[in-house]
């Protein structure tokens, strides 16, 4: 080889060898995001000048209490920069268990130019802090786009605490079916917004969602029925303990509903011995409801309950079990009250708490049955008489399949169009007369799904009602006020668009 071509690829090799070197010196810095929208909104948040760099010099230590959120944040981190935070680095992000923080969901963020600190009592603490750290990076982080940068983060102090400990979704998939996977995409979504509950609507007269195996028949014949016939399905037990290990790693409980007396058509069509007449109904694939009934006064039906809430309590983790009771409009009341009463002792038997829709008020409750508000006023103020603690699901505010407005195209109307302001702009106190926040678990906004079919479809009527109603379960109420709110709300835009949301650009926010 010549002379000359040698010290060519020599000098070439050199400077390869430097390349890293010069280019870790220049690393592209990406300014803090324009506007800290945090929704729900901390409880405490001071902006301080000067900023804190994270990039390949960023060392992360952390308690072992709190490793498992450590590695969440680390994994977010690499997927976004292809970094593997640990090395000793110039600045370092800290995740410290404080027993002084009092509520296990609440977290402490202090940022300055040395130290990202966070600090928590709890993993479901440091996670709630890892979601607001995650609005304070740029939107588009997951996607790998800032290979060999330097992000910086505004210097800040975050105190937070949730104001409610229940902050619900409820997704029903008996009118139509949602697949694992689907489910799952639903809770990566709840999870950014600090929702803690996922109620899943597991029966209804239009389809049977769950296997229980010493009753065959409700998943072999029960799941096939949906609305209109469209989209049935159940999840076998495994696939329930799947939803729910995922779930659980996002801090989210899953909340199983057996809906009845009413609402029990596709199990009556699947088992003769649960109609008083012993002949099955034909499938149900209309919407209309408060026709159906379990019979009563047979003991096979007591025994159904027990089987269906023994075989659920076994694989849920939770401490809930909901058991419906609304619309029961087709079992006498004497009858109902006799048979939620049954029911609600079921649940305790298999060591569970019960929750039913409002009209449980009217049995013989006292205050460890949950109670879950969605209409009727009056059974609200009851529950709350008798000591219960209830669940706001105002259906005129936070029924998320109540169109937005007149030209929504999906959607019911029955309980007025909630539009994004009217599903935010409500306050817990001024809601029922006679209930008042000591008597509130907390929020939950059911998604009935009658006239919905697909995840785009569900997205589009859960946001951006959803961060809403999140920010109402979390946020103080002084905090709160939705001119503010709604400015925020735009900026999430761009949160909705690289987690490919199909969300509904409401006429009311300005987008940004
Ligand atoms: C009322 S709310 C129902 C559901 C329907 C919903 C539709 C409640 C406890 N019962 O069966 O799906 O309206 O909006």
């Amino acid at each position: 080889m010549q002379y000359s071509k040698i010290l060519t690829y020599t000098l070439l090799a050199i400077w390869l060898l430097f390349q890293p070197f010069s280019k870790a010196s220049t690393l592209q810095e990406i300014p803090p995001i324009t506007s800290i929208s945090i929704i729900p909104i901390p409880n405490k948040l001071i902006l301080k000048d000067g900023i804190f760099k994270i990039n390949s010099e960023t060392a992360i230590t952390f308690d072992n209490e709190l490793s498992a959120s450590a590695n969440i944040l680390k994994k977010y981190l690499y997927k976004g920069m292809d970094l593997n935070l640990g090395g000793k680095g110039s600045n370092s992000i800290e995740f410290t268990l404080n027993n002084n923080i009092k509520n296990y969901e609440g977290y402490k963020i202090t940022i300055n130019k040395q130290k990202l600190h966070i600090e928590a009592s709890s993993n479901s603490g440091a996670f709630y802090a890892i979601e607001t750290l995650k609005q304070l990076l740029p939107a588009d982080f997951k996607h790998g786009n800032y290979r060999n940068k330097t992000i910086l983060i505004n210097q800040l102090e975050i105190e937070d605490e949730p104001r409610f400990e229940y902050r619900g979704l409820m997704l029903d998939v008996a009118r139509h079916f949602f697949t694992v996977d689907e489910v799952k995409h639903t809770i990566d979504l709840l999870a950014r917004y600090k929702i803690n509950k996922l109620h899943l609507h597991l029966s209804d007269d239009q389809g049977w969602r769950i296997e229980i195996k010493s009753w065959p028949n409700l998943t072999d014949f029960g799941s096939k029925s949906s609305v209109k016939n469209e989209k049935g399905g159940f999840y076998t037990q495994l696939d329930y303990i799947e939803i729910q290990e995922y779930a659980s790693a996002k801090h989210i409980t899953i909340i199983p509903e057996i809906d009845m007396p009413g609402h029990t058509n596709a199990a009556l069509s699947s088992y003769a011995e649960l109609n008083c007449n012993n002949i099955k109904t034909e499938p149900y694939y209309a919407m209309k409801v408060g026709f159906s009934s379990l019979c009563v006064n047979k003991d096979i039906t007591y025994k159904f309950i027990d089987d269906v809430i023994r075989e659920l309590s076994d694989i849920t983790t939770g401490k809930y079990i909901h058991i419906g009771g609304d619309e029961s409009n087709s079992t006498k009341r004497n009858d109902f009250v006799k048979f939620i009463n049954r029911a609600r002792g079921i649940v305790y038997k298999h060591d569970k708490i019960p929750i039913g829709w409002d009209e449980i008020a009217n049995t013989d409750i006292d205050s460890t049955t949950i109670v879950q508000y969605w209409g009727k006023k009056e059974n609200a103020i009851l529950a709350a008489k008798k000591g219960a603690k209830i669940i706001l699901s105002p259906s005129d505010k936070i029924y998320l399949d109540m169109k937005y407005n007149k030209s929504t195209k999906l959607g019911l109307t029955w309980a007025g169009q909630n539009n994004v302001e009217d599903a935010y702009n409500w306050r817990v106190n001024n809601l029922i007369k006679g209930v008042d926040e000591q008597d509130v678990l907390g929020i939950e906004a059911p998604m009935w799904s009658e006239t919905i079919t697909t995840l785009d479809e569900m997205e589009y009527l859960v946001f951006p009602r959803l961060p809403g109603v999140a920010e109402i379960a979390w946020s103080k109420e002084k905090n709160r006020n939705w001119k503010n709110y709604k400015k925020r709300l735009g900026y999430h835009k761009l949160i909705f668009e690289y987690m490919n949301i199909n969300y509904y650009k409401s006429e009311l926010i300005d987008w940004k």
